[in-house]
This record gives structure tokens, sequence and C-alpha cells, in this order.
């Protein structure tokens, strides 16, 4: 069943809703399957290792073989921080970001429901992965993208695989509230995160993150923070592998968002448990440019719950912290994924991640994401003759 997470109204898994017809507020799937962790022995490493725990048909499953991500130990960066870092890589799914677990499930329902159109509204990656599940699954598919905000890779990536495109003239929140709009009334089936099913295929990189440390809780994940469904998946991945018995202690969420588009960090700063809208979100990480989380609720009970904190970081912080995670363990990320890491170099700084403490970062796209913002932050290669002579007096000069 869906259930509200407000007022507990419950509703049925083949009911088109999005949010509670009561009250309004988000639903969540409840989903409490009785098995042991034994049965994942031996299954290949995709997120569908923990299909029992996926509140969709196996018979229907529309994957790309999304999950089972890269989880890196960063000796380099670790040691420099005093801390025990990992990175999961979620650049490494099919598209290139960790919208794929959710879309996998996503179209998965859709295909259940039999609807025929599907869309959304996005900054680029959900629209990346929604055209290309859509595409898997024989969908139409309409995308609303803000206008000149959206990462180059992402754009291509939307067309390349046939969505619809649409260029809004207005930001990420605008464009989701008309395609909300659209969406009630019964025009297409809404793949944001508003729509719960996304969040069941995003709670598995918590159930992964668990299982690579071998069936242990890091003391703290942290992740960027948009629209704040990826942070509010993650902790109801940790708690529910926490209450079917399969680890013991839970993380701290972290989230973090830019100084321009940083809602759900300044209600934490501030204690409070809900939100004020940023009107005109900006920052570098076009990802996260979003004021209007559609998943603060969720977000702010999984930071508060799990004694998490939430930080900000200027655009600046951002690209260094880009930059570092390149040269020092080689993993290239696009901005919005490196939030995490300039979150918790700043957290290190001030004295609110202990030393020696066991953190995992989620960096959630790939670098070629953002081409431009790559290039931009390089200088030009030199141009030399096909020489041997040339080349050795550039690479050795005397
Ligand atoms: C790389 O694609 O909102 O807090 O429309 O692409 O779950 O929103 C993207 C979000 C972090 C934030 N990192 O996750 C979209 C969109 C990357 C992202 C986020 C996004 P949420």
């Amino acid at each position: 069943m869906m259930k509200c997470i407000t007022c507990g109204e419950q509703y049925g898994l083949d009911e088109i809703i999005y949010t509670c017809i009561k009250c309004g507020s988000t639903l969540e799937v409840v989903c409490r399957p009785d098995v042991s962790k034994d049965i994942f022995n031996c299954r290949k490493s995709t997120m569908w290792k923990y299909k029992e725990f996926m509140p969709v048909d196996e018979s229907k499953i529309v994957s790309l073989e999304e999950g089972g991500t890269p989880f890196c130990k960063c000796q380099n960066l670790g040691d420099k921080l005093g801390i025990k870092l990992y990175v999961k890589v979620e650049g490494s799914n099919p598209t290139g970001s960790f919208k794929d677990r959710g879309m996998s499930v996503g179209i998965t329902k859709a295909v259940e429901l039999g609807v025929n159109t599907v869309g959304c509204a996005s900054t680029g990656n959900t629209s990346a992965s929604l055209a290309a599940y859509a595409a898997r699954a024989g969908k139409r598919c309409i995308v609303l993208l803000p206008s000149g905000k959206v990462a180059l890779g992402k754009l291509a990536q939307a067309m390349f695989h046939g969505a619809e495109v649409l260029s809004v003239n207005g930001n990420f929140d605008e464009a989701l509230e008309t395609i909300t709009a659209l969406a009630l009334e019964g025009q297409l089936y809404l793949l944001n995160s508003v729509n719960p099913f996304r969040l069941e295929g995003q709670k598995s990189i918590g159930f992964e993150v668990v299982d690579d440390l071998g069936w242990k809780s890091p003391d703290r994940i942290i992740l960027p923070v948009g629209n704040a469904g990826n942070i509010s998946a993650i902790w109801k991945g940790v708690k529910e592998f926490h209450e079917a018995g399969f680890i013991e202690d839970l993380p701290m969420m972290t989230g973090i968002q830019a100084v321009g588009a940083a809602p759900i960090a300044n209600a934490v700063r501030n204690g409070k448990n809900s939100i004020e809208i940023v009107t005109n979100p900006e920052t570098i990480a076009t990802a996260i440019r979003i004021g209007a989380p559609v998943s603060a609720q969720k977000a702010l009970r999984a930071i508060y719950e799990s004694n998490g904190t939430a930080e900000t970081v200027t655009d600046d912080e951002i690209l260094d912290a880009q930059k570092l995670l390149a040269r020092t363990e080689g993993i290239g990320v696009e901005p919005a994924s490196a939030a995490s890491i300039a979150g918790l170099i700043k957290l290190v700084e001030n004295e609110e991640v202990d030393k020696g403490e066991q953190v995992v970062c989620i960096v959630t796209g790939h670098l070629l994401k953002d081409p431009n913002t790559a290039i931009n932050a390089c200088v030009e290669p030199v141009e030399i003759e096909a020489s041997v002579e040339a080349l050795s007096k550039i690479i050795n000069p005397r």
C-alpha cells in the first residue's frame, strides 16, 4: 500500500496518485517483506538483487541493469581529511546518474498501470533517464526543461533517446508545477520524485552501501540535495534494512545544498520542520538549482531522525571539490555531485564531522554530464609540431 507521511491515509498500489487526497502531503510506499538477507547471495550485482523490497510485479521489470555501482575507498582524500572515506559512484549507472534506479521502478510501474505517456520536469538527469527507460518500454515521453539551464550532456541524452523535449521559460520549480497540473488532468503519468515509486528504486543506494560495508552502517552518508527525493529514499532504504534486522546501526543523513538554492539547509540551520521556498534559486550546479523541493518534509525527517545535518557550499567550493576528487582519486563527477565532497570538507573544518568517522559520499552524476563546466575549468591544450623534438622540449624543459 501507499501511505500519507502526515495523516496516515492509505491508498492502493495501483492508484494513480501523487499526493494525499485528504491533506495534500507526500505519499510513501510501505514495503515490509519477511526475508533473510541470505537470499541476496550469489545474485547479480544490480539493484534488482533486492527485488523482494521493490513493490512491482517481477515479470514486468524494465531494467538496464542499474545499480551495483562502484563503492570506492578514497584513501588519499580520506587521509587528508582525517576520516575513513568511501565514495559511491552513481555516475556509473546506465545513463550516468542515480536517477536510473528510480526510473527502472517508475517505468515498471507505468507498464503495470498500462499508461501510454510518461513525463517529467527536470534539471536534466531525470529527463535523460526517463527518456532512456521510456524508450526501452515503448512509451511516449514528454519532458519539460528550464530554458538554458540544463547541462549539455543531459539535454543531448533526452533528445537522442527520443523524448519530446520542451524548453520552459522559467525555472525547474515552475516547470514541475506545470507538468504536475497536466498529470493531475490525467494527460500523462508523472515520473518526478513526488511519485513514490521513484524513491523505491533510489532506496537501493542505501541497501548497497550497507551491503558493501559487510552489513554495517557507515557513521554518515553525505549527498547533494535538490528536490530532496534521494536523501529521503536512501534513509528509507537503510531504515528498511535496519527494521529487517540486517544492520544494527543507522547513518547520520547529511544533505548539502548550494548557497543560492538552500531551502532545506536553511530550515535545518534554524531548527525548523518546514522550509521557506527560495523563489530565484541560483547555482552553477544546475542539477540542484531548485527552490521548492517536493520531498522537503521527508528530507527534514530523515535529517532530524538520523541526528544528521545539512550544510551549504558556494559555487567556488563546489568547483574546487570537483577538481580535487578528479585529481586525487580519479573520480570524475558533475558539479552537483561534488557538492557532497565540498560539504564534507566544510563539515570537517567546522569539526561537525569527527576525526576517524566513516563517511560515505554519494556522487550522483558523471563528469561528462556537464562538459562545458569541465572544459571551462581547464586550460586549452598546448599545440605542438608532430615531432619527437618538439614533444620532448615541452614535457622535459631544461
Ligand atoms: C547529479 O534531474 O532534480 O535531491 O530533475 O541530477 O533527489 O533531487 C536532479 C537532481 C543531485 C539532487 N545530483 O537529487 C532532475 C533533478 C544530481 C542530480 C540531485 C540531482 P534530489
